[in-house]
């Protein structure tokens, strides 16, 4: 089915769009079991290791459930879900042409663990030129009692904000972006299998999970808009649709970041800053 020509206007007109029901409910239960059983396989490694993360209180329930990242680098499940041709005829339809894949995550986001601060994608993975582009898709279903993903309306088109600290006691990054007044993270309630697509100046991020027992799962690929010849070094190797390897420029991070600025009564960003942080 082509996309619709609803979606591709609203991605252009706001940064993002959402999918329902791309994959179906038997395919996401499989990637759900799937990825439980990488996650008792890691940390089974884990503690034959003795490996703790100390940055995660071994109290915290992230400690028992750590993102999975990247995935796709060792295994095929997540690499064919990566270049999915219903992922790729989305991001073609909104994009205007086939992007290339770079990243895969899977968050399990128990009950009580912490949520992600609002920050841009394209503060970590810095393509240049043009942006990224995330592909979310909700593997439980997600809202505002689990911590779904919320954006923020209106920075889609915005630079690369300046970072500030943000509140590690209800986010387990510790970098956030300021708003002003009017720009208000909204929630988005997403049933299992519908993919959020969204681009990588939109401010985004989560809430702590409250519920007492739900997981709120979700499988994430991050991809690079066409018309890219650099991106960040943690994201290469750069494959292209088909699972071949591309070659691709390594960009730098820091240097000039967005500021917010009165300009006639509203706020603007502009890029009068400058950042050298950054988290891996
Ligand atoms: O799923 C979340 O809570 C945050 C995910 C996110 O911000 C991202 O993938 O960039």
């Amino acid at each position: 089915m082509p996309v619709p020509t609803k979606s591709i206007s609203e991605f252009a007109a706001q940064g993002y769009t959402i999918a329902r029901g791309l994959f179906n409910l038997d395919e996401v239960e499989t990637f759900r079991e799937h990825f439980f059983a990488i996650n008792a396989e890691q940390r089974a490694i884990r503690e034959r290791d003795a490996a703790t993360d100390s940055t995660v209180a071994p109290d915290d329930p992230l400690a028992r459930y750590p993102r999975v990242m990247q995935p796709h680098r060792f295994d095929e499940t997540s690499l064919q879900w990566m270049i999915d041709s219903r992922l790729n005829q989305w991001m073609t339809g909104i994009l205007g042409r086939e992007p290339y894949a770079v990243q895969t995550m899977f968050y399990f986001k128990p009950p009580g663990a912490r949520g992600q601060a609002l920050h841009q994608d394209q503060f970590y993975l810095r393509v240049d030129p043009g942006t990224c582009v995330a592909a979310w898709m909700a593997v439980d279903r997600c809202d505002e009692e689990n911590g779904c993903l919320r954006i923020v309306p209106g920075t889609h088109d915005i630079p690369v904000l300046c970072t500030v600290d943000a509140d590690t006691g209800v986010s387990f990054t510790d970098v956030t972006v300021e708003l002003p007044p009017g720009y208000d993270p909204i929630p988005l309630v997403m049933d299992p299998g519908d993919v959020l697509f969204f681009n990588g100046q939109l401010v985004h991020g989560s809430y702590p999970n409250s519920s007492a027992d739900r997981f709120r799962c979700a499988l994430i690929g991050h991809y690079i808009v066409g018309e890219a010849e650099a991106v960040a070094q943690w994201y290469h190797p750069v494959l292209r649709m088909d699972g071949s390897q591309v070659d691709f420029g390594v960009s730098e991070h820091g240097g000039p970041c967005g500021v917010w600025v009165d300009q006639d009564g509203e706020p603007v960003a502009v890029l009068e800053g400058i950042d050298n942080r950054y988290m891996g």
